[in-house]
């Protein structure tokens, strides 16, 4: 859940990039640091588990002002997706504002994006968030490659959830600025709706996706 500051000029917020390990979730970050104004980012920071090729999490901070000079924070985060790390991944979902699940296209990896899915839905009731209202953004990557499932199989697959579902190939930048528009939306208005974010703080949607309409 997002928290205001003591003096409510300021709400931070976050959002996790979730998904099985290489699914491209620290690629989607890098892409998005650098689409995004860097007037409104920070840098992105990495931590690595020792020796480990898996990153420990990653965080890009970024900030958004109203008019009326109200002050969001959004950090995007990422979990690291090897079923070792699951203490990190369920402390990273902690009080999260809005998730996109990274999944990786290739046939070979659906085992593993159903896995990381039920390992998110688990942790998600862990940490007390409802996944039925939590906004949740389903990405399809890596469609530049061979052995992918088609995409009609994804659509028919996630349509009985009525989650978004957006296809990827975050190397080469592909999709990710849509992706994050989706999340940013759909975060906006479950924050609008709990916090009344523009009666009053007057932040409207626009001064949120300016974030990216600005590198459009
Ligand atoms: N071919 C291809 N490779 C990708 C794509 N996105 C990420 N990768 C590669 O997949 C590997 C894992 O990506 P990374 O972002 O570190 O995955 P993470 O473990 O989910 O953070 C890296 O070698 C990336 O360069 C993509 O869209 N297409
Ligand atoms: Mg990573």
């Amino acid at each position: 859940m997002a928290q205001f500051d003591e003096s409510k000029n300021k709400l931070v917020v976050k959002i996790v990039y979730y998904g099985p390990a290489l699914s491209g979730k620290t690629t989607n970050l890098m892409q998005l640091h650098d689409a995004i104004n860097p007037t409104q980012r920070g840098d992105l920071l990495s931590l690595e588990t020792k020796g480990d090729r898996t990153l420990f999490f990653d965080l890009l901070p970024l900030v958004v002002r109203s008019k009326t000079n109200f002050l969001l924070k959004i950090k995007l985060f990422t979990v690291p997706g090897q079923v070792a790390h699951d203490a990190t991944r369920k402390a990273v979902l902690s009080r999260a504002d809005g998730v996109v699940f990274v999944a990786d296209s290739q046939q070979s990896q659906s085992m593993s994006n159903f896995e990381s899915f039920d390992n998110l839905e688990k942790n998600a009731l862990r940490v007390g968030l409802n996944v039925d209202t939590l906004p949740l953004v389903i990405q399809y990557n890596k469609r530049d490659l061979e052995g992918i499932e088609p995409e009609s199989e994804v659509l028919q697959r996630w349509g009985p959830t009525g989650l978004p579902v957006t296809f990827a190939a975050a190397l080469k930048g592909l999709g990710v600025v849509e992706t994050f528009r989706q999340i940013l939306v759909l975060t906006y208005r479950s924050l609008d709706k709990h916090h009344g974010l523009e009666q009053e703080h007057g932040m409207a949607e626009d001064d949120f996706l300016c974030l990216i309409n600005a590198s459009a």
